[in-house]
């Protein structure tokens, strides 16, 4: 299980350079899409939430009202190796952490806390990856 969420993680990090320049996120700010999942990552800066939001978008995961798209994220982590023992749990948690931030409308916002939400559900269930097993695997594909 934490294979797949690895394997999932550096695929939507894919986007993480994409989404840069639209995002305004520095790489001062941000090196790489996987320290999400480090223990000391500060979920204060805004443009993290916007990073996301543009890293969301490009894999077609969002609505017009900018809140996941369950389908697409479904399919999404569907496309990695074993991808459908996590999908629906990943669906769940994320819309429950949806519906506790809500009310907050400025979208990159939401999403950054949303997006903090989930890591700490994750965690909580033990599906987050590891630190090592994330730069292990990092490392290898820029190898
Ligand atoms: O309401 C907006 C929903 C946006 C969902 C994005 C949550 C993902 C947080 C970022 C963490 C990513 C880790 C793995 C990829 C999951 C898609």
């Amino acid at each position: 299980n934490v294979d797949v969420m690895k394997d999932v993680t550096l695929g939507f990090g894919e986007a993480l350079k994409l989404c840069r320049e639209e995002s305004q996120l520095t790489e001062e700010k941000m090196e790489e899409f996987f320290h999400f999942w480090r223990d000391d990552f500060k979920f204060d800066d805004r443009a993290v939430g916007c990073a996301i939001k543009c890293m969301s978008s490009h894999f077609d995961l969002l609505t017009d009202s900018h809140r996941m798209h369950h389908n697409n994220m479904d399919n999404f982590i569907k496309s990695f190796p074993n991808g459908e023992v996590l999908s629906q749990q990943m669906v769940t948690l994320i819309h429950e952490c949806e519906q506790q931030h809500d009310s907050e409308e400025d979208h990159c916002w939401r999403i950054l806390r949303v997006a903090e939400c989930f890591k700490s559900s994750c965690k909580k269930h033990g599906i987050a990856p590891t630190m090592e097993l994330l730069m292990a695997e990092f490392v290898m594909e820029s190898e």
